[in-house]
């Protein structure tokens, strides 16, 4: 029997087309104009191999050797879900009573699936809470350096995360386009939460189109589609402040800084200015690489066409990553467009599907949150600092943070495996818990180094409700096919943990799956109507697959009031005014972070790099998004003899003898991987791209220092912190060198389950 079944994707929508049990093909979502090519791999990925069958715990830890070992070595013995949940519990309640709520860390970041109710990291987060609290993080690894600078400078976080100027506004006004690390077109693939219309091609081709000159600033030509004829600017990696203070000191020369704007909306200019005295092209050009003829050509656009300036997240997950967002907020200041219609400034046009893509202001449906007692925190990417300095402190914008002893760990819908840097420091630091506790479908690198790990369902084998508040749609997600093997939702999972301490129904609150899923979507229905616009009722939403929330009616421009009127409609910071020197940050007195837009040479870039050494960028993959779907196809045709890529300049490859499909050992002295050689010619010397998300895949599971065998650029990226004001991560200030790999190719061995043994 065929059936065919609604379902959703952070990559899209989809229908699944379902034989005898199995997904056999998922079909594209018919209102969607340019549905991903990663909806190819999603049949693979339910049934895979490296699906968890049941639940496991790791044989040392059964055996005692708990704290102080090192994980991701031994085998796994298999168990009931009685005993999986039994032992959860006892451990949960031992360490809450002998040291305390703080001790279980359930920070869980990623990006999990989908569906709003499923949302394994909420869930997650919910049971912890409503248990006694645990200590979290904060902010995203995507954006987190940006997350705590920007509140000082405008006074918000909606130039990042909000609903920023849209295409249509810059299409109708704006001539001319930065863009800091391109608009690449495989980031437009995802929208959390589901991309039910990929608006994000289809809008800049109208813009460009319609006249817009887009300028590509960014190591890799690639940065931009083709047929939207930018213009290429190839920079060094870790330059941008500099090529953007000499933009800054031309427009001075050109007599086109807007002092009245200066004046009246923004403070800190009287001290910026002088600093810019000797930001000339000449000096930039020599850190930067850009001609000073080009650098002086794109001041003299600014000055004379209206603008809209933007950077990609990637470019502030980097050494004093807060110093080129500041110093693009200046410049935008100094063209005095910030508010004028469709011009300014905002991040991430060229990051993810929505960005700048119309819908009414109206909310998303979720899972609401709940209040958590325990006041400790991290910066989300200082993980491996909280295990390896229980009782210290971290500085993080203006405070100091105290690091509690944490005990025990639970992932839920993320992979500090896939996602942290300097894997083998997070490995070292990974021994000092008692106990980690991870639920996962698959048996990512994540899973293969927990000590108690629960198998769960994928979205096809539950209900839930997939929306994003980029996207234009909410999606009906119906089960397609039972649970596979043993695997569970995480909700009825925890719920059962739940009961054995005491504290089902105020988990479930008495409501099954599906009572959960109409209850989300009538509290949502219920919000919208009261902003003015009324969704269908659950039935009919239910029966058609999707609803489809309205566009806005009119081209959305940032900051209009505030440009208008300072006074009357100041921004959230101190002064009310766009911060280009902050007394806070310069109350702080940081070493690391001076209180104005600053060029502050990178820790470890092409400028300090030796003779053979590279620059390596680790993109997001536009194979898969980050360690998910690694299993599909999709990511599996572009692999090399099954090891990532790695991209190098022709001239790179040359000086080193390589070619097409070589297989080389990239390392540094943080660690080494291998990755198959490509070939481009647009991709600046001295740089090269090597995606995230394949599985790590260490020859010696559990020794840190391993050679990752499929290719894992976080074994390479180093992690420190860009600042002791934003703690955001640095992976992008990275060097390495490379040699041909010459011996026996070790296998793959991640896509298959790890050593299991039966008691
Ligand atoms: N070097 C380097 N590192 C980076 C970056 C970089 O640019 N360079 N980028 C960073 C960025 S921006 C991000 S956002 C992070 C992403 O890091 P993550 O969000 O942690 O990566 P994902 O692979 O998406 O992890 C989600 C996990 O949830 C699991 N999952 C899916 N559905 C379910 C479910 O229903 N239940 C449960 N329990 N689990 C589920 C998936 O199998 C997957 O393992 O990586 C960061 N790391
Ligand atoms: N297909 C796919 N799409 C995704 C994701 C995915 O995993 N897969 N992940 C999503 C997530 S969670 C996020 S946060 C976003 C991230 O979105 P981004 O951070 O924008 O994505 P990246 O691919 O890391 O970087 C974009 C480009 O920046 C350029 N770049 C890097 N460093 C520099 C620099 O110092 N200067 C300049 N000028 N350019 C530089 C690189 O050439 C790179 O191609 O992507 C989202 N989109
Ligand atoms: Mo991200």
């Amino acid at each position: 029997m065929t059936l065919i079944k609604p379902n959703a994707a952070h990559w899209g929508f989809f229908d699944a087309v379902v034989r005898d049990g199995r997904v056999t093909e998922v079909r594209p979502f018919a209102h969607d104009p340019a549905p991903s090519a990663l909806l190819r791999s999603m049949a693979d990925a339910v049934h895979a191999p490296s699906r968890i069958d049941q639940p496991y715990v790791r044989k040392g830890w059964l055996r005692g050797q708990r704290a102080g070992t090192p994980r991701g070595g031994d085998a796994f013995i298999p168990v009931s879900w009685e005993k999986a949940t039994r032992l959860i519990a006892e451990e949960a309640a031992r360490i809450r009573a002998e040291h305390g709520d703080e001790a279980i860390f359930g920070g869980s970041y990623g990006w999990s699936s989908a569906g709003r109710f499923h949302h394994a990291k909420s869930q997650l987060q919910r049971f912890l809470a409503l248990g006694g609290g645990y200590t979290t993080s904060v902010n995203a690894y995507s954006y987190a350096t940006a997350q705590a600078l920007l509140p000082h400078v405008l006074g918000t976080n909606e130039v990042l995360l909000g609903k920023v100027t849209s295409w249509e506004a810059i299409q109708a006004h704006a001539k001319i386009m930065l863009c800091f690390g391109g608009l690449a077109a495989k980031n437009g693939l995802v929208s959390a939460g589901g991309a039910g219309a990929h608006d994000y091609i289809p809008a800049m081709r109208r813009a460009v189109a319609a006249g817009l000159r887009i300028v590509n600033i960014s190591p890799f030509r690639g940065d931009t589609e083709e047929d939207l004829g930018a213009d290429w600017v190839p920079i060094r990696p870790g330059t941008d402040t500099a090529l953007m203070m000499a933009i800054a000191h031309e427009l001075i020369a050109l007599g086109r800084a807007d002092e009245a704007f200066l004046a009246t909306h923004c403070v800190g200019w009287d001290r910026l200015k002088p600093s810019l005295a000797g930001r000339t092209p000449e000096w930039a050009s020599a850190i930067t690489g850009v001609p000073v003829a080009t650098i002086q050509a794109l001041a003299r656009d600014l000055a004379r066409l209206p603008s809209m300036l933007t950077a990609s997240w990637s470019v502030q997950r980097a050494d004093y990553g807060e110093q080129p967002y500041w110093m693009l907020v200046a410049l935008a200041a100094m063209l005095g467009s910030i508010g004028q219609p469709g011009q300014g400034v905002a991040f991430g046009y060229g990051s993810i599907n929505g960005m700048g893509t119309s819908r009414r202001d109206l909310p998303s449906p979720s899972l609401p949150a709940t209040p958590n007692k325990v006041q400790r925190f991290i910066p989300v990417a200082r993980i491996a600092d909280l295990l390896e300095n229980p009782g210290g402190t971290l500085p993080f914008n203006g405070r100091d943070l105290p690091l509690p002893d944490i005990r025990m760990v639970w992932w839920a819908g993320g992979n500090p495996f896939h996602h942290h840097q300097d894997l083998n420091r997070l490995l070292r630091a990974w021994s000092k818990p008692e106990t980690i506790v991870v639920n996962e479908p698959w048996w990512t690198s994540l899973a293969r180094h927990a000590d108690i790990v629960l198998p769960a369902t994928t979205t096809l084998e539950r209900n839930d409700l997939g929306a994003s508040g980029r996207d234009r749609f909410v999606r009906a997600m119906h089960q397609c096919v039972p649970p596979q093997g043993l695997a569970r939702n995480d909700h009825d999972a925890l719920a059962d943990v739940a009961d054995a301490l005491g504290y089902r129904e105020r988990f479930t609150e008495q409501r099954d799956e599906m009572a959960w899923v109409r209850h989300l979507y009538e509290r949502w229905r219920v919000n919208c109507t009261r902003m003015g616009w009324e969704p269908p009722d659950f039935e009919q939403f239910w029966s058609e697959g999707h609803v489809q929330v309205p566009r806005e009616d009119e081209p959305f421009t940032q900051f209009t009031d505030f440009a208008a009127d300072p006074e009357a409609h100041p921004l959230d910071t101190p002064t009310g005014k766009v911060e280009l020197w902050s007394e806070t940050i310069a109350g702080f007195a940081l070493p690391d972070c001076p209180p104005m837009p600053s060029w502050l040479p990178p820790r470890e870039s092409l400028l300090s790099a030796a003779e053979d050494e590279l620059h390596l960028l680790s993109l997001q993959p536009p194979t898969r998004l980050h360690g998910q779907m690694d299993m599909g196809r999709v990511a599996a045709e572009a692999k090399i003899q099954g090891r990532e890529p790695i991209t190098l300049s022709t001239a790179d490859a040359a000086k080193r003898g390589l070619k097409e499909g070589d297989i080389v050992r990239v390392f540094n002295a943080r660690g080494a991987c291998l990755g198959g050689v490509k070939l481009r010619d647009d991709l600046l010397e001295g740089v090269a791209l090597m995606a995230t998300g394949a599985w790590f895949d260490p020859l010696e599971p559990g020794v840190p220092g391993s050679l990752c065998v499929h290719g894992n650029p976080n074994v390479l990226a180093p992690d420190i912190a860009t600042s002791t004001l934003t703690q955001g991560l640095s992976a992008q200030s990275c060097l390495v060198r490379l040699e041909r790999w010459e011996g026996p190719l070790p296998p793959v061995k991640v896509h298959v389950p790890p050593p299991i043994e039966v008691e």
